[in-house]
């Protein structure tokens, strides 16, 4: 029997998009498909990363007489210079540069949107073989279209989001992203080189069997995180626990397994770190996005990730995100209702 299975790649995907909304400019598909370029390439230097003897450690020549770069800075200007050349993006901001970049020429400073991304979030597991990924976010910028942009385009709530999404690079390479229109996953055909629609339609399951985070700092958690951290180790009336603790120690592999499996993660702000490790533009804010749409919940442990009005593009915040109902149990020890 024939399987009639119609693979969508994700350029098909983004042009059919449009076809459904025939009043689109196409900027916002362009752009995502300039990241899932990056992303490809991205794609073959990380998986390359463990015969880095052969290439070169970073900062030495390979075998082209080329400079090896660290994985990380590789990444962060392949994203930058899709975007740059472009058609859709007026500037960036990323977790690998100090300041925000408007790429200030004519076409760019025409353009609609502004991005903000971690070109290569984990990266310190990367010589251990444990999965890394890429997150982004897209806004509309608020300043005048023609002239370059500004800070306020990438100080904008979360909420205010048109598109986010991460890359793993992991046993596949995936992208998945989100729109107002809801979440789907692409995964890297390499026998065509092209993303393809294998995740339609992503929901994050109410509840789950996963909690994840990092008990080495679980005495620095304020006593409210403490408690529900103890109840998701037992039975107990508070919370659906026991469950079953994962914590990878690369965050779009923790969030990814659990937006498709259910889940809770956490990275609570500690006695060191009252507001955590975790930044809020090109971390929190686009996983929280993704998540929402797909039915979970984020927030920093008292408000909505996406409600935080940003004053500088690294800041950090605490997290807390995942299914509903989790987030829900969590909800109650941090308001105190699950005394
Ligand atoms: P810790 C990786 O360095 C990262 O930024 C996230 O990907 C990950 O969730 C977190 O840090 C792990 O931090 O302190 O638990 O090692």
């Amino acid at each position: 029997m024939a399987i009639n299975r119609i693979i969508q790649t994700l350029d098909e995907f983004t042009i059919q998009q449009l076809r459904d909304f025939p009043q689109a400019t196409g900027e916002l598909s362009s752009l995502l498909r300039d990241m899932g370029l990056a992303a490809k390439r991205v794609h073959v230097e990380v998986n390359k990363a463990g015969l880095v003897d052969i290439l070169g450690d970073a900062g030495t020549m390979n075998v082209q007489g080329e400079e090896v770069k660290k994985l990380d800075v590789f990444a962060n200007n392949q994203f930058v210079g899709v975007l740059r050349h472009g058609i859709s993006c007026a500037g960036i901001g990323s977790e690998e540069l100090d300041d925000i970049v408007v790429f200030d020429d004519e076409i760019s400073n025409q353009s609609k949107y502004v991005c903000l991304f971690d070109p290569l979030d984990g990266s310190s597991n990367i010589d251990v073989n444990v999965s890394i990924g890429t997150i982004f976010s897209v806004y509309r910028r608020v300043s005048e279209l023609g002239k370059p942009a500004t800070a306020a385009d990438f100080l904008q709530p979360g909420n205010m989001q048109v598109a986010a999404g991460y890359m793993i690079y992991g046993s596949s390479t995936m992208m998945v992203y989100a729109t107002r229109r809801g979440v789907n996953g692409f995964t890297l055909d390499q026998s065509i080189g092209e993303f393809t629609l294998s995740h339609p339609d992503i929901k994050c399951p109410e509840t789950g069997k996963f909690y994840s985070v990092n008990h080495g700092n679980f005495f620095q958690f304020e006593q409210a995180v403490k408690e529900y951290v103890t109840g998701c180790q037992k039975k107990d009336k508070t919370t659906g626990g026991p469950y079953t603790q994962r914590y990878i120690g690369s965050m779009v592999a923790d969030v990814h397994r659990n937006l498709i499996k259910g889940g809770i993660f956490m990275y609570p702000g500690t006695v060191d770190k009252p507001n955590g490790k975790l930044r809020l533009l090109y971390e929190c804010n686009p996983f929280a996005f993704i998540v929402e749409k797909a039915g979970g919940k984020a927030t920093d442990g008292r408000q909505r990730i996406l409600d935080i009005q940003p004053t500088e593009v690294h800041q950090r915040t605490p997290f807390f995100i995942g299914s509903k109902l989790m987030m829900d149990e969590l909800e109650g020890f941090m308001t105190g209702e699950n005394k």
